[in-house]
């Protein structure tokens, strides 16, 4: 089964929509595999955002996801990765449409509340960088026959 890696910046910890944000995934039907709130280190940072190292904007990038709590998570389920790119909206949330997460509360795009992998390769990069195997768990969830 496909799955994804999303977090939740310190902007939408710090912001209390860390609730909202696990349920609109939840409501969607797919199955939360992996959830720790953490402090990111510079190492770990500079990992996730490797591709962005020669960007003007790398160096804010780590500032700004080591500056307070994160929540990492897994979603599991079909299409999971492009589907969770479309709940979250584009990447800047002054252009993001209204119901994405990002059209819904942002308005910078420093400041863009989450994170979610743009490919299934990516995915599986991203995941392996931020969990361990054993703190995955697969599990059926009884609503599983009305979803799909
Ligand atoms: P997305 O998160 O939508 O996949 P990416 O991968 O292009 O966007 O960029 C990663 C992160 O870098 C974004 N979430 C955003 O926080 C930041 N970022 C991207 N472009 C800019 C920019 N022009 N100025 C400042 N920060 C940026």
């Amino acid at each position: 089964m496909e799955r994804t890696f999303i977090a939740i910046k310190p902007d939408g910890v710090q912001r209390n929509l860390v609730g909202d944000i696990i349920s609109r995934f939840e409501k969607k039907g797919f199955t939360l595999v992996g959830l720790k709130l953490l402090n990111v280190s510079r190492e770990l940072a500079e990992q996730h955002y490797d591709v962005h190292k020669e960007k003007p904007f790398f160096k804010g990038l780590v500032e700004f996801i080591t500056s307070g709590p994160v929540v990492a998570m897994v979603w599991e389920g079909d299409g999971v990765v492009a589907s969770a790119r479309k709940i979250i909206g584009v990447t800047n949330p002054l252009t993001a449409e209204p119901g994405t997460i990002r059209g819904d509360f942002g308005i910078s795009i420093g400041r863009n509340i989450i994170h979610g992998s743009d490919a299934v390769e990516t995915a599986q990069r991203e995941i392996s960088l931020w969990f361990k195997e054993e703190e995955l768990a697969s599990w059926k969830s009884s609503l599983t026959p009305w979803i799909y």
